[in-house]
């Protein structure tokens, strides 16, 4: 998956949800790069306006209401940023940012940005990039039919105020802010909003930027690694195909479809065609996710809150070769607004690290949850082989390898599964990744043991603490 510029080696992207800097750089040498993560999607770095919710507290939405390019946010300044993709690529890790360049603020009349900026939304005025009346699209509109393409890019998304990218001084502007970012050592963007912006101004912008910075130890000529935000459900006006030709998009559909299968409402045989054949858009244009820091505060698809089928949904995520993943990486919360772990000042609070590899303070940290790291281990081991061996019960039990590197099953039924299936693999005993860890000859989870012939005898109680098993060569006992 070179298109990610990720080390040969690796795969998974975490979305480090407002974490900072400092934090980021720390978790890259201590955990991610250790572990084989791919790359992290870090939160918008540009300087956002500061607001305050009812009880003093402020909302993570913030981060989404641009004040300039100023890379200044609660995350840390630009010294601390240079600091995180330094240390982060050094540690094989990449970094994307999450860019919104979209639109600016919305309603608040007189903001104060993150580094100290102004703006006046009713003049639309933004002297820090800077933006006046003339550099958006007007006169202002609401989008209520998301049907209409020319609403859904030209008027206000939210009320946030829309940029007008067919404006030369627009485009110099957000191509000057991510030419910034590239120099400053970023391997690629997430472009939020991308369905409200017209595709041929996005690639306008798209063409004028640099290749990756060398000395931060990308080959000369790389380009950047771009997935754009198209939120897509399959019968909206707007479509995946508009923009792919720029660039990755995001495959939502993922986390919706796989709701109800890992929790038992669509069997899981079904899962032999998973991809394209589920009218996903085609796997080498998608970033794949479960759920991000938008859905993860709805309804429709599984979360850190429904943790047995999340964890189910993920593996079969990160085994099966369908799209480039992401993962989430949360803080733990109540409510739609509240933001991330904070000091009375409003200052992020860091992650605590615990003695058993999880995190504390508040913050979730699902790509510490040693079935999703060992799981990212797995893909990287099993890298391009093709799925073999699959085998299902007709109904809620399925199993499949990667060629002969690596074998998993799911049991997603109250009965008990207990076949001999051929895992591909060579002989062996092997420590299960879901289960427990290997440590040199010994395992703290379940030994499987493949015989000569490659069949294993496979065993997954119906209320088993998780729903699946992995094995894979290199975790041989
Ligand atoms: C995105 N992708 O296209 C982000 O993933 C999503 O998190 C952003 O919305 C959105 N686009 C704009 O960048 C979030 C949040 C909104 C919030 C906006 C701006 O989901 O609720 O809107 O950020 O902060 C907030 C208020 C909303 C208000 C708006 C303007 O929640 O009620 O609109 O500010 O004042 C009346
Ligand atoms: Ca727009």
């Amino acid at each position: 998956h070179s298109r990610t510029n990720q080390l040969p080696d690796r795969s998974t992207i975490v979305h480090l949800f407002e974490w900072k800097w400092n934090d980021i750089a720390d978790e890259c040498e201590r955990f991610l790069g250790p572990k084989g993560y791919g790359g992290v999607q870090i939160s918008p770095p540009s300087e956002n306006a500061v607001i305050h919710l009812a009880d003093g507290s402020r909302p993570w939405y913030e981060r989404y209401q641009v004040m300039s390019y100023k890379l200044v946010t609660r995350s840390g300044n630009e010294e601390e940023f240079v600091n995180m993709t330094r240390r982060c690529n050094d540690a094989g890790v990449r970094i994307y940012a999450d860019v919104v360049i979209n639109h600016m603020t919305g309603h608040l009349r007189e903001a104060i940005g993150t580094g100290g900026s102004t703006a006046n939304y009713d003049s639309f005025s933004y002297p820090s990039v800077p933006y006046a009346r003339e550099h958006f699209h007007l006169p202002p509109c609401a989008i209520d039919n998301y049907n209409n393409p020319n609403q859904v890019r030209s008027c206000d998304l939210g009320g946030l105020k829309d940029l007008n990218h067919g404006i030369p001084h627009v485009r110099d502007r957000i191509v000057d802010f991510l030419n910034h970012l590239i120099s400053r050592g970023v391997a690629g963007f997430r472009v939020d909003a991308a369905k409200h912006m017209w595709p041929n101004d996005l690639k306008a912008i798209y063409d004028r930027l640099h290749n990756l910075n060398t000395d931060f130890g990308f080959e000369p000529e790389t380009r950047p690694y771009i997935y754009q935000e198209v939120a897509y459900n399959g019968i909206e006006s707007i479509k995946h195909s508009e923009y792919i030709p720029l660039g990755d998009v995001t495959e939502f559909r993922v986390g919706y479809e796989l709701k109800p299968v890992f929790l038992g409402h669509n069997p899981l045989k079904w899962l032999v065609s998973w991809g394209e054949r589920w009218s996903l858009s085609p796997s080498d244009n998608v970033l794949a996710f479960i759920d991000n820091h938008d859905t993860q505060r709805g309804n429709d698809v599984l979360t850190y809150k429904n943790a047995r089928a999340y964890k189910a949904a993920i593996a079969f995520l990160l085994a099966h070769p369908y799209g480039e993943p992401r993962i989430m990486s949360s803080y733990f919360f109540n409510n739609f607004q509240q933001g991330p772990p904070s000091d009375a000042q409003g200052n992020i609070k860091s992650p605590i690290i615990n003695q058993d590899d999880t995190c504390g303070n508040g913050w979730v940290c699902e790509h510490r949850w040693r079935q999703i790291y060992q799981m990212v281990a797995f893909r990287n081991t099993v890298g391009d082989a093709q799925i073999s061996n699959w085998w299902d019960n007709g109904y809620n039990q399925i199993a499949f390898s990667r060629g002969n590197r690596g074998f998993i099953a799911f049991n997603v039924q109250e009965s008990i599964l207990n076949v001999s299936l051929q895992t591909g693999l060579p002989e062996g005993d092997y420590c299960d990744v879901i289960s427990g860890k290997r440590n040199g000859k010994n395992c703290t989870g379940r030994k499987i043991t493949v015989k000569a012939d490659g069949k294993a005898q496979i065993e997954l109680a119906g209320n088993a603490k998780d729903m699946m098993l992995a094995i894979h060569v290199g975790r041989e006992v």
